[in-house]
This record gives structure tokens, sequence and C-alpha cells, in this order.
């Protein structure tokens, strides 16, 4: 029928799919491979419009890819622990977060069918299943085994509102990045993960990533936070000890008029034991300790501190300056004390500006106009040493290099790399996540579970309610265990993993989802890793992706594989916004994608998000904006269905070279074009630039072009052929964005099934260049006449073509023609 009646065809071609097993990745082909992987979804149980943006993009991608020839692997599956799960199942007490999360799983699963999206469903996993978390478990315990795990007691964040650890990650200005409470700390024993052993690794390692956006890592390089530097002493009177500072500037010595202590310094209990105001300093040093972290170091906060009557020694000027203890200088980074420098440094000039310290100028801007206001504010940026003995009129990077040298060799001073990412706290103390597999005995210590004995299986029973410790540890049959190694009775661990340690290896996991003797296989890894192109928001571009990035390099130093990076492409998609704002629920401005669904089908949603911006670029929402890609898919509908007759009439398909731009003219020769035009058109914005939403333009206006071309005449001027085979490639190249509406017409053209598995559609060159051009004819090297000739015409047909001009046979008259000069592109001349 004339009629698009996009359920019945969705709903037919995915169940042919599936039965067909089509999108099946082969472990034996000879093409060459390609791993297409999207961010796995939370199971919550709703598609929303960033799911619908991922997965159009990266099922593009895949598809693209399969028609090119290459052995796709495009793979899907549930990052399935967490809390929403747990919160559900405390919030409405009837339903077990397991139950839930399945729920979820199988909703989630039919609406991600529903979009056509090309999976092999075969490698399906979810990391809440215990044949998942088998294996993650089993990676934590070699990190343990390798020193990469560990255990310490430590302040941690503390949400109180989600009665669990947080880290530092997921801190946001203080607050719970998910709640939005107020974040504590409190004291624990805490279980590790040794990300800090790869710092250098992580930054270095991004010269590998080509096709990363620079802000990704720019964004990673900022959160590693590497900082070079001089680790100082600086003798104290009265002290035996020095003290020892970090700095990265040491450039500014000369500037220093103070010391800070951070209040948790070693020293500070020396100094309150022989100092003569010990109950003043020691108030002040608890107020300092009791306050967040956020509160101590952001900028605008107020600047606490007190001096503690003891003098410092500047070890390059001889200078003494006061020691203080203050709140803006945290024991966690450097040495726990710092030269403090208030003309350059901000933070020191504010303090200096409340204590009324010295503030003195050491450093001048390199370029003559740039102002310095030490009344105003401090002059951070680098330039010429003034003030500075013998090291003024060197630039800060010259001096750097100097006192470096001259403080080693006096034995005060040493290069210091600094880093400002700390170890992975990965302990939660919740129930739905992996278990830590580690067993507690009173005689043996901390005994790993034996690999045979994986998983650790998370019990059913379990007691939600709130609570500050695990849940696990009040369910008494999981808690006891007898201990690997002596036998005795001794207790579980009872923290669980960050989900986040789950998702830092999935995507190595569904190269072998089913194997039960290993996590993965070696050559299998090496084989389709890295990913080729990795699809995901953007908010995930520091954790998610460092953590990966960290396994990937443990897995391979495990000799596990062979590889440096997981993802070689990183497509870091946009959002979807509406109104100009961010889809939420908090700002009631969320649209369903299941009601675009079945209100236009799969192809026209699917389309609509890859038209309406490139992937890298947020994108609007609009419904007239879906209205018009619903529009497009019933034009190209009825091109083939009110043009069927002509267009089957052709029951031999052409091949590409009977339809040469030599062999047709005019308007036919033009379509050719266009089409070729449009092939290399969407073939580069899809493979080079991601650019989808120019694809799909040139793929309108080729259905334009093709539409013109079949009402314009009158069946006997069609070329039937040439009809055909550009409806046959606008189909093609339409099929990666919308895959039902192709496969259907494709099949009703009496072609193969399916579609998906033709080669895509190749343009030559030599149909794109331009069809005609003027050439002058000349008779005896006279120029007597002017023609249009098609721009790769052979020789013979173009002398031809000459002499069979009136004009030129008026000239020729009944002369012998002895020679046909032709000189390409530009002229021919006939010799009588
Ligand atoms: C003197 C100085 C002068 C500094 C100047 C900066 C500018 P990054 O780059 O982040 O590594 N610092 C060192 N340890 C600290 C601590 N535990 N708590 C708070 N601040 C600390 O920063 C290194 C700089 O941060 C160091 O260099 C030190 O201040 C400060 F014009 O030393 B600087
Ligand atoms: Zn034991």
């Amino acid at each position: 029928s004339f009629e698009y009646n996009f359920t019945q065809i969705e709903e037919k071609w995915q169940k042919e799919w599936e039965g067909k097993s089509l999108y099946e990745t082969s472990e034996d082909s000879q093409a060459e491979s390609f791993y297409a992987l999207e961010m796995f979804p939370y199971p919550s149980g709703r598609l929303h419009m960033g799911h619908v943006r991922v997965y159009s993009i990266g099922d593009v991608m895949a598809r693209f890819k399969r028609m090119r020839g290459y052995n796709v692997l495009h793979p899907m599956g549930w990052d399935a622990f967490g809390l929403p799960a747990e919160n559900a199942a405390i919030e409405h007490g009837n339903i077990h977060p397991h139950d839930w999360t399945w729920d979820n799983i199988d909703q989630m699963k039919k609406q991600l069918k529903s979009m056509g999206l090309s999976y092999d469903w075969n490698r399906e996993l979810a990391t809440a299943s215990p044949e998942y978390y088998r294996w993650t478990q089993w990676l934590f315990l070699q990190m343990y085994k390798n020193d990469l795990a560990y255990k310490k007691k430590s302040a941690v964040n503390w949400c109180p509102s989600c009665e669990t650890v947080l880290a530092n990650e997921q801190v946001v200005d203080g607050e719970c990045e998910r709640c939005e409470a107020a974040v504590e700390d409190k004291e624990l024993a805490q279980w590790f993960l040794r990300i800090t052993d790869y710092a250098d690794q992580l930054i270095d390692d991004h010269e590998l990533l080509e096709k990363w956006p620079d802000r990704v890592k720019e964004m990673q390089k900022n959160w590693i936070g590497r900082s070079k530097g001089l680790r100082i002493n600086f003798p104290v009177k009265g002290f035996e000890e020095e003290l020892e500072v970090f700095t990265t500037r040491p450039d500014t010595i000369y500037g220093a008029t103070y010391m800070v202590l951070a209040p948790e310094h070693p020293l500070v209990e020396d100094i309150l034991d022989r100092s003569e105001n010990q109950e003043d300093i020691k108030a002040r040093v608890e107020e300092m300790k009791e306050q967040q972290e956020e509160e101590r170091t952001s900028p605008k906060s107020e600047k606490i501190g007190v001096d503690t009557g003891f003098k410092a020694i500047n070890p390059l000027s001889g200078e003494e300056i006061p020691v203080y203890i203050a709140n803006f200088v945290l024991m966690e980074y450097g040495t726990g004390a710092i030269m403090a420098v208030p003309g350059h440094d901000q933070r020191d000039y504010d303090f200096a500006k409340k204590y009324g310290l010295n503030i003195r100028q050491v450093i001048k801007p390199e370029a003559e106009d740039i102002e310095v206001d030490l009344e105003e504010e401090a002059f951070t940026e680098e330039g010429v040493l003034i003030n500075s003995d013998k090291y003024s009129g060197l630039t800060s990077k010259e001096a750097f290099a100097e006192m470096a040298r001259d403080l080693e060799e006096a034995g005060l001073g040493q290069e210091e790399v600094n880093y400002r990412l700390k170890d992975w706290l990965i302990s939660r103390q919740r129930y739905w996540g992996a278990p830590i597999p580690i067993v507690y005995c009173d005689e043996c210590g901390r005994v790993p579970v034996p690999e045979k004995e994986l998983p650790v299986e998370l019990p059913y029973e379990v007691e939600l309610e709130a609570g500050g410790e695990s849940p696990l540890s009040r369910n008494k049959d999981f808690l006891h265990t007898d201990c690997p190694e002596c036998g005795q009775e001794a207790r579980r661990e009872t923290d669980t993993m960050d989900t986040f340690v789950d998702s830092s290896w999935y995507f190595l996991r569904y190269l072998d989802a089913g194997n039960e003797e290993v996590p993965f296989q070696k050559d299998k890894v090496n084989e389709w890793c890295p990913v080729d192109v990795y699809v995901g928001g953007v908010e995930h571009a520091i954790l998610h992706l460092l953590y990966a990035r960290f396994f990937t390099k443990v897995v391979r130093d495990l000799e596990l594989a062979d590889v440096d990076e997981p993802f070689d492409h990183y497509l870091a998609q946009g959002m979807v916004l509406k109104d100009g704002a961010k889809m939420s629920k908090s700002r009631g401005n969320v649209v369903d994608p299941l009601d675009m669904l079945s209100e236009f089908g799969a192809d026209a949603t699917r389309m609509f998000i890859l038209f309406a911006a490139p992937p890298k670029k947020d994108l609007e929402w609009s419904h007239e904006g879906i209205e018009g890609l619903y529009r497009f898919i019933k034009r190209v509908w009825r091109l083939v269905k009110e043009n069927k007759d002509i267009l089957n009439g052709e029951s031999a398909p052409v091949s590409d070279d009977q339809l040469t731009a030599e062999n047709l003219e005019g308007e036919d020769r033009d379509i050719l074009r266009f089409m070729h035009k449009s092939i290399k058109k969407v073939t580069e914005d899809v493979s080079e630039r991601q650019t989808f939403n120019t694809a799909i333009s040139a793929i309108m206006e080729l259905t334009n072009e093709i539409s013109d071309y079949i009402s314009d005449r009158s069946p006997e001027h069609i070329n039937g052929s040439l009809f055909r085979k550009s409806v046959e490639n606008l189909l093609l190249l339409l099929a990666p964005f919308a895959p039902h509406v192709t496969e259907e017409l494709w099949t009703e053209l009496g072609n193969e099934f399916s579609i998906h598995e033709q080669s895509w559609p190749h343009y030559r060159e030599s149909a794109l260049e331009k069809d005609e051009l003027e050439i002058a004819i000349q008779i005896n090297g006279q120029v007597r006449d002017h023609m249009m000739i098609p721009a790769e015409i052979e020789e013979d047909k173009l002398k031809e073509k000459v002499l069979n001009r009136d004009k030129v046979q008026k000239y020729v008259d009944n002369d012998e023609v002895k020679k046909i000069i032709v000189v390409p592109e530009k002229l021919v001349n006939v010799v009588v």
C-alpha cells in the first residue's frame, strides 16, 4: 500500500533481523575488525532522550562500518549495580534491588530494541550478575596481590543522606553529587586502588589519543594535577628539624615573608609544647581542623590563622620570617607547609592583608604594558626577578633552574613532582554492589578469597533500612565464614565496590561474555582493542574514562593483554536541550522518547536526533523538527511506491560501469553527477567528521533531485536503469540512519535481503567533474565556432561531433579533411 505504516514495518524488520541474527559478530571473519561501543546505560527502567541520542550515533557508526566491509562488534549491556536500586527499595519497601534492576533491564531492553539498534545481543552483560562480578572480584584480587589494592584508615567524604562514602570525584562544591546533601568528614578503614602509580602515564599517554577532544584531555590533565616544583628546607630558630615546604614557584623565594603550617602538621605539637600562649593557639587549631576541605581551600572563603611566635630563616636570603598556622594549607598536599609569597600568590596575599604581614614584589612582568598594583592584588604570572640578589634579572624559568641547582648543592632543596590525584577510594557501605572478596581471620589477618571460590555472592536476604554500616554486616550468614587459610571462624569484608569499578572493564568482557574460565582472552583483547569509537556523554570525561584507562594499563601490566589504551576515538556527545535548558525531571522539560517512537516511529526519531545537530554539539529538541524528518521519510516512501513500475521495469540491475557520464547526456548526466556527489559527501561526513546532520542534508537534496527528475518527464524519457540506480543508492546511503524503512523499500524493489549487508556505494571521481565544457572550433587555425562537449568524451567521438556540425560542414564544404588536431578541453582544429 502507499500508506507509510511505520509500526508494522519496524516490528516486522526487527523480528526478521533478530531471527536471522543479522548483527551477530563473527569470530572467524577475515575482514578488518571494528569495535563500536556506546556507554552502557544504568537500568533506570526508562529510556531518556540522552540514551536515544548516544545509541543512535553509535548505531550509525556500526552500520556504516558494516557496510564498508568491516567485521563490526557492537554490543550492549547494563551498568546494573548502584544506589538508585537500593534507594528505591528503602523508599518503597516492597521491592528488592535485584528484582527492581532486572525488571528495569527487561523494560529497557524492549525499548532499546524498538529503536532498531544493531546490537549483538549474545554478548549482553549486566554488572550485577554473579557471572560478571565474579570477574570484577577476580580483577580486584589481582590488584590486591600486586599491591595495587590496599586498605587504610582515612578521613573520607561521608554523605549523611545516602549514608555512604563518596569518592572525591563525587563531591561537587562540598555537596553529594547525587543528592546534594552537605558532605561530612569521617574516619574509616577503606579500600583504595593505587591509581596514583599511573598518574604520569595517564597524562603522558594522552599523546596516543589523537582522536579524543582536546578539552577532555585537558580536563583529565587538570584532574590529575601534576606540578613540578621544589622541596625547600627552612631552618626554624630554636628547632633541630628544618621545615620542609613544597613550592612550584621557587623563583619567588625572596618574596616569602612568612611561613604557614597546616593545622595537622606534626610540628604543631612541638610548637604547642613550647609556646607561651599554648591555649590560644590550640583553640584556633581545633577550629581549623573542624572545617571541611572545601571551606578551607576555596578562594572565596575566609582565611584564618594564628602566629606561633617562632621564626624561620629563608635559606637563600637569610631573612627571618614568622611561622603561622592557617586553615588554607592542607596536610595531604605537598609537605603540609608552605613559604607564603603574598606579592605573587593571591591566597597568601589575602592572608597577609588580614594579618598585616609584609607584601613584597620580587617578580615584574616581562611585557612593559602590564600593570602591577600590589595595593590591589597579587601578581601571579611568571616574569623577571627583581629584589632577589644575584638572581635579579633572570626570568622565572631561569631562576627555577638556578635556584634548584644552588639549593640542591647546599643540601637544602630537591626537585619534586606532585599530583592532585589521590588514590581511588572504592569502599562503599552499601548492599547493591560487588562484595570485596576479602576475609578477616583472628589468626591469619586479612586473607583474599581463593579465586576458585569466586564469586563471593551477594545474599538475596538483606535488611536494607538505613544505618552507617554496610547492610551486609547485618546478614550473619554472609558475615561469618571459615578462614580460607586456617579454617577457623572468620568474618567477611562487608563493603562493596564503587560501581565505577564495574564499568572500568566491561568493554573487555563483551569480547568473551560467556567465558567461565577467564574474564577475557588475551588474543581477543589484542584483536579488538582499543575500541575504535566510544560514544558517550562528556559528563563521564573525567571519572569513568580515567578509571577505564587506569584499568586497561593495569590489565596490561598484569600481562592479561597488550593494549595501552581502551578507547582509540572518544566521540563526546552533547546534551539534549529543550527551551534552551538541559532536559531533566527537576526542570519539568522532559520529552519522553517513547512517545516519539509511538507517534513518529524509530526511523524518524533517530533521524531527527541525528539531523538536529552534529554529535558533539548540544541539541535543541523541537516538535516541528521531528515532524519534518517524518515528512522526509514519507517522501522517500512515496518516491519508491509511486514509481514502482518504472523501477521494477528494469529487471536486470545495471552495473555501475554502464552508468558513466560519457554514456549519458543532459539531465541524465546531471542526476548521475549528483548521485556521485552525494555519495562522496555522505561518506566523508560520516567517516571523517561524524557530521551526520550534513550527511542527512545531502541525502535530502539527492531525494529532491531524483524526485524532480522523475516528475518532470514522461515515462519514455526516463532512463530506467539510471533512475533505479540512483534510488538504490539513495536507500543505501539512508540505511544507517533509517534502517527499517530502507529495508522495506530495498526488498520491495526485489533486492536481496538485507540492505544492511550490502556494500556501501562507491563514488567515481570522474563522474563528479563538471560535466560540460566549452571548446573552440577552428578551421585551418581560424576560430569559426564554439560548442559544449561532455568533459570526459573520447577523442573519436569528439571528432565525429565536430564534423557533424552544420557550421563546420559549411566551411569544409567538399574539401578533404586532412587532419583534426585536438587540444584537450580547449579546441579542435580541422585542417582542410
Ligand atoms: C610559593 C608560591 C609562590 C606558590 C607563588 C605559588 C605561587 P600546585 O600548582 O597546585 O601544585 N601549596 C603547596 N602545598 C600546599 C598545601 N599543602 N596546601 C595549600 N597550598 C599549598 O600548587 C603548588 C603551590 O601551592 C605551591 O607553590 C604552594 O604555594 C601551594 F607566587 O609556593 B607556592
Ligand atoms: Zn585464618
